[in-house]
């Protein structure tokens, strides 16, 4: 048979780079600051680094938004810089991901200054344009930060489509020619050294833009994108090694991933679905909270954990750049607060937010990294740091953040509402600065004021005090994890079994191999306890629970009670 590939065994550590460590003093983090700190990420024994764009960009969109896919951004450093980088990171035994941001440029890339050049030169056609109907926006799709997604160019008489901010016009991706060049770069990042990348709403860059509908959904993800990724396999990955492709996919399906990630298709290694972290997003808006529960994120992740059991592959992530730290959002001041309070304004609000913060970051760890795919660290996540706890506008710095304000409060809402709804769901609960130590004035992440503020962790969480923290290290358990995951067949590779799934409180589920005859195919039984009471597991789980494998308190005084925030992996009796 196939040898299974490298990545079922990786573990892949994000990076967001301008909070990670400011190396020449400026505030923002840089590729300086990520050399001099490599050792944080390679002792936790990661096999990958994603790095988030630090491309040449106006940073209307922290990055996202790439005027030269080519050349380093001077805010993080130079390619020499970059080249020094990698150099490092392959010297550690670690693979360095890129992050491609092709669905849509920079409206100061030199393409788009082009084609507004007139509607008959060349690269107007790398971007999708439409003439008004009726003096207006050819359709009524709407931006994902606010507004129409349209913009009108006064030179060309012409909308032209954005499905972020109007810095970010749409690629045409039924263009050869873009996509010709868009490969020619691809292949310059991969002879460079680099080891793959992460593809930045890769769904959405097969649209039909003449749907009518006033709701882009249905036509974001049109069938030619199966081509448009089958083509750039062809033309970029074929013949290449040991590399990692890894499609950010909002609103992607169980069924859609199975097609992307089948490898006789030739398409992708494995894709981020939103599923799990849309259960808490009222329909409406993402900043509306939606009363959901444990029965309900257990359900949803089994079922991807079953429905890519024979083709495909999950990757596995609870948090990165654009959602809310895990141990406030599922910890015991989000969904350990129970369906009722999470429904309510403020809910969790006025509780401390660190109570079984050590417990519930290591837990959420546990349970993640014990389900069948890739799991994915974000910065931060390895030491425990909670939501930002900004409570005033000036604080915010992400455009979506800060456009869904003015809206919202324009449109009527008291601007006490709106400040908590940011509070809880923000991009900027997970852009605070990576605090290594309590040191003024930016706990070692700056000599200078950094560009957002440290958040309300800092200064008692910080890299060093949770190193120092022994027994209750959460990055010693990530540690630990990822170790056994390098370790264990049956943590890459077993089939996925959900116990309990009714229980409102306890995560528990088995991964076995057919035969598991090695030691390293042992079957495994996770149990985890999502409530601040002792549990006492169901006499069917509390029966297959044999030696312990790896616990976030220690060996349990009663084996078959559940410390609150409690997370163990045994072996199967
Ligand atoms: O995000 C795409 C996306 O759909 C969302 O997760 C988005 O960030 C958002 O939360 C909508 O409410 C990717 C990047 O990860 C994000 O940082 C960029 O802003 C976006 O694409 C545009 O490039």
């Amino acid at each position: 048979t196939e040898p299974e590939p490298w990545w079922t065994g990786a573990v892949v550590y994000q990076v967001y780079p301008r909070s990670f460590a400011d190396g020449d003093g400026d505030g923002v983090g840089d590729l300086a600051g990520l050399r001099k700190h490599l050792d944080h990420i390679a002792d936790l024994g990661v096999d990958v680094v994603w790095l988030s764009p630090v491309y040449r960009s106006p940073q209307a969109d922290n990055g996202y938004d790439i005027s030269d896919y080519e050349d380093i951004d001077p805010l993080f450093g130079t390619i020499d810089e970059f080249d020094a980088l990698l150099v490092e990171v392959h010297r550690r035994g670690m693979r360095l991901v890129m992050d491609l941001v092709v669905n849509h440029s920079s409206d100061q890339h030199p393409w788009f200054r082009a084609a507004l050049q007139s509607p008959t030169c060349p690269k107007h056609d790398w971007y999708i344009w439409r003439d008004p109907v009726d003096g207006h926006e050819p359709n009524g799709w709407r931006a994902a930060f606010g507004g129409p997604a349209w913009s009108w160019d006064p030179g060309t008489r012409q909308y032209y489509l954005h499905m972020f901010t109007p810095q970010q016009p749409d690629l045409n991706w039924n263009n050869p020619d873009l996509r010709a060049a868009v490969y020619d770069m691809m292949n310059r990042w991969l002879d460079r050294g680099v080891d793959g990348f992460r593809m930045d709403v890769i769904n959405h860059i097969a649209k039909d833009a003449d749907a009518l509908s006033g709701d882009s959904d249905a036509y974001v993800m049109q069938p030619r994108i199966h081509d448009h990724l089958q083509e750039m396999h062809e033309r970029v990955f074929a013949g290449r090694d040991a590399l990692l492709t890894v499609g950010e996919m909002p609103g992607v399906t169980v069924e859609d991933a199975a097609l992307f990630t089948d490898p006789d298709r030739h398409e992708l290694d494995m894709v981020f679905q939103f599923e799990h972290v849309g259960l808490d997003h009222a329909a409406s808006s993402k900043f509306t909270r939606q009363a959901t529960d444990l029965p309900t994120l257990k359900h949803s992740l089994a079922r991807w954990q079953t429905g890519l059991e024979d083709r495909g592959w999950n990757s596995l992530y609870l948090s990165n750049h654009d959602q809310p730290r895990p141990v406030s959002r599922f910890g015991p001041g989000g969904l350990g607060a129970g369906a009722g309070a999470s429904a309510g304004a403020g809910a969790g609000a006025g509780d401390d937010p660190f109570a079984y913060r050590y417990e519930a970051a290591t837990l959420l760890a546990t349970v993640l990294h014990l389900h069948r795919g890739t799991p994915y660290v974000y910065q931060g996540d390895e030491i425990g740091m909670v939501n930002a706890g900004f409570t005033s506008l000036d604080e915010y710095r992400d455009v979506e953040s800060l456009n869904w304000f003015r809206g919202a409060v324009g449109r009527g809402m008291p601007i006490a509402e709106a400040l908590e709804a940011l509070s809880f769901r923000s991009r900027d609960n997970a852009r605070t600065p990576i605090p290594w130590d309590d040191t003024e004035p930016a706990g070692g992440f700056s000599t200078a004021t950094p560009w957002i503020g440290m958040g309300q962790g800092w200064p008692r969480v910080t890299v060093a005090a949770d190193r120092a923290a022994g027994e209750r290290s959460v990055y010693e358990h990530h540690r630990r994890l990822i170790d056994l995951r390098h370790r264990s067949r049956t943590v890459r590779l077993g089939s996925f079994t959900l116990l309990e799934a009714e229980h409102p409180t306890l995560w528990a589920f088995t991964r076995a191999l057919p035969d598991g005859a090695a030691a390293s195919e042992v079957p495994l039984v996770v149990v985890a306890n999502l409530s601040a009471q002792d549990l006492e597991l169901p006499a069917d789980v509390a029966g297959r629970a044999g030696d312990l494998v790896l616990g976030n308190l220690g060996a349990p005084p009663v084996p078959a009670l559940l410390r609150p925030w409690e997370a163990r992996v045994h072996a199967c009796r």
